[in-house]
């Protein structure tokens, strides 16, 4: 039989979480009240989203951290294409609120190969930026494998870094190196924020180099079979993880308000190869 969440079972746990419940004690009393474990999970997540999402609304804009510039494609008029200097892409769909466009034919197929070959000696379990000390950490959210290659450091790189500034009206010093990550089957890339959370204690020291992230393009250089798509909770929106393809997205506050949530759903079947690139303020050096 399957089990509905009900604005009721919503509420009890809001009420829950604001009695100063954890979230293993509120899945506790679910499970014990006959809830399916998923269900039950399923509940809790959306639940708690979507009301620190209200929450969070709520809050005077003189409180949130400040707006910032952000990179912006060139597609005021609904282009279907963009030339950008050396290739075609395609628009694929937009939407505003958080901006993400989806381009099209933005790598060739050789081009995704390239990358991925160059890659594959140098591959490790993926490591995150560590906020509470400005260095970097194993993450149990994220469990692929990765490497980042140095700005420029082959023709390839440097070719695919121009068709960025271009395709972002944003300079290509702004950039971080581009990463490669590659996902088995399993793997996932839990939802998270690309920007550094200004509460955390060690966001003032990455901050130093380059000022905050302000948008992130992840490409997809092989596309697993099913899965893998990448996930934009707050705008309920699904990115398939097609070969040569890109999405873009930008976040002008270095606040949940920014709608920015996305994940990488966990692959099912095949695998997944993208590469990311994080746009900065300033210059990344
Ligand atoms: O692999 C993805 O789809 C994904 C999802 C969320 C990648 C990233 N974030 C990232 O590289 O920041
Ligand atoms: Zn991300």
């Amino acid at each position: 039989m399957t089990q509905v969440i009900t604005p009721e079972l919503r509420q009890w746990i809001v009420s829950q979480a604001q009695a100063g419940f954890g979230a293993d004690a509120v899945l506790q009393s679910m499970l014990a009240s006959g809830w399916k474990e998923d269900v039950a999970i399923e509940a809790m997540e959306t639940t708690l989203r979507d009301h620190l999402q209200t929450t969070q609304m709520a809050q005077p804009v003189s409180d949130l951290p400040p707006l910032m510039s952000v990179p912006q494609l060139s597609i005021s008029e609904q282009p279907l294409y963009l030339d950008l200097p050396d290739r075609r892409v395609s628009v694929l769909s937009a939407m505003s609120e958080p901006n993400i466009v989806v381009i099209g034919n933005f790598l060739s197929d050789d081009e995704c190969d390239g990358l991925i070959e160059g890659a594959k000696p140098r591959m490790a379990r993926s490591l995150t930026v560590a906020t509470k000390t400005g260095g970097e950490e194993l993450n149990a959210d994220r469990t692929s494998n990765g490497m980042f290659y140095a700005r420029s450091e082959t023709e390839l790189i440097a070719r695919i870094e121009r068709r960025l500034e271009a395709l972002c009206n944003w300079p290509l010093e702004n950039g971080e190196g581009l990463q490669i990550l590659h996902y088995r089957p399993g793997a996932e890339y839990k939802p998270h924020y690309d920007y550094f959370d200004p509460a955390e204690p060690g966001t003032p020291t990455i901050l130093r180099r380059g000022g905050q992230r302000v948008a992130t393009i992840i490409m997809y250089l092989h596309e697993p079979s099913k899965g893998g798509g990448t996930t934009f909770p707050d705008v309920r929106l699904e990115v398939a993880p097609k070969r040569g393809n890109a999405v873009f997205f930008s976040y002008n506050r270095a606040h949940p308000i920014s709608k920015s949530l996305h994940g990488g759903a966990p692959v099912i079947e095949g695998e997944k190869w993208i590469a990311t690139k994080w746009l900065r303020e300033g210059k990344f050096e």
